[in-house]
């Protein structure tokens, strides 16, 4: 069986006060109706994690961190470091997530060194792909993907697969209201689903999580939750408003 999530990556918004508020209503509107097994995930800003790790203690809701340097320690003025979140009580990170990539020039060379770093540290990494606007334009979607995953992950060995959740952001669907259809999202996280099959067997592939994320909304949430390769979502702007991540969740 696999796990169905709904994480919600909150980006570069709320102060410490409006994180507060938020984790509460997101705490009591899930105490009831959530499905057994569903995991329900927010990644607040890093200044934010150590209290929302406190606030969330007694609840189903988890914690992530959104990003995280590859190296151990050091001189890296402004980074944050594997040790220093599981320190926190934080056992998420999200990896690879578009914006890191296209505004911090994160490579796939540099993020299959930071999934290292996180699995090696005992974390559980959220691994974002997706394609450009030009890249589905010109048909070469499937070989995007497919490079970006083997690039940073297939140097794994099996066993860390229990660690990681796949979530595919095409760049295109991220932010701008535009969403992946149902059929566009299955067909991707199906082929990707066959990408592991071929490299690690059927039972990795039938296993590991894969969640949509590109401007899921309580309005799209449910039709792209029930095609049969997607196990959840990565919410962006709906995750902001405590209503509107809860209507998500219960869509699963
Ligand atoms: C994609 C997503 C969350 P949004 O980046 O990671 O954001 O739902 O706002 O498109």
């Amino acid at each position: 069986m696999r796990q169905k999530i709904v994480a919600g990556n909150w980006k570069m918004n709320k102060n410490l006060d409006e994180a507060k508020e938020l984790i509460e209503v997101i705490k009591k509107e899930v105490k009831t109706g959530l499905e057994e097994g569903t995991r329900v995930i927010i990644a607040p800003s890093f200044v934010n994690l150590q209290s929302a790790v406190k606030n969330t203690e007694e609840s189903v809701v988890e914690v992530a961190a959104q990003n995280m340097h590859q190296s151990k320690s050091g001189a890296f003025t402004g980074e944050v470091s594997a040790d220093m979140l599981t320190n926190l009580g934080v056992n998420i990170v999200i990896l690879g997530h578009s914006e890191r990539r296209e505004y911090f020039g994160e490579t796939d060379e540099l993020l299959a060194q930071k999934v290292d770093a996180a699995l090696a540290n005992g974390l559980e990494v959220i691994f974002c792909f997706g394609e450009l606007l030009e890249d589905r334009k010109s048909s070469n979607h499937f070989a995007v993907v497919e490079n970006q995953i083997k690039k940073a992950l297939f140097h794994l060995k099996e066993e860390v697969f229990k660690n990681i959740v796949l979530a595919y952001e095409p760049v295109w669907a991220i932010g701008t209201g535009e969403t992946a259809s149902p059929e566009q999202a299955q067909e991707m996280h199906a082929f990707v689903r066959e990408l592991f099959a071929k490299e690690y067997g059927k039972e990795i592939a039938d296993t590991i999580s894969i969640l949509y994320g590109g401007s899921v909304k309580p309005a799209n949430a449910k039709e792209i939750f029930s095609k049969l390769d997607v196990d959840g979502g990565l919410i962006g702007g709906a995750a902001l408003k405590a209503e509107d991540f809860a209507a998500i969740i219960k869509s699963i």
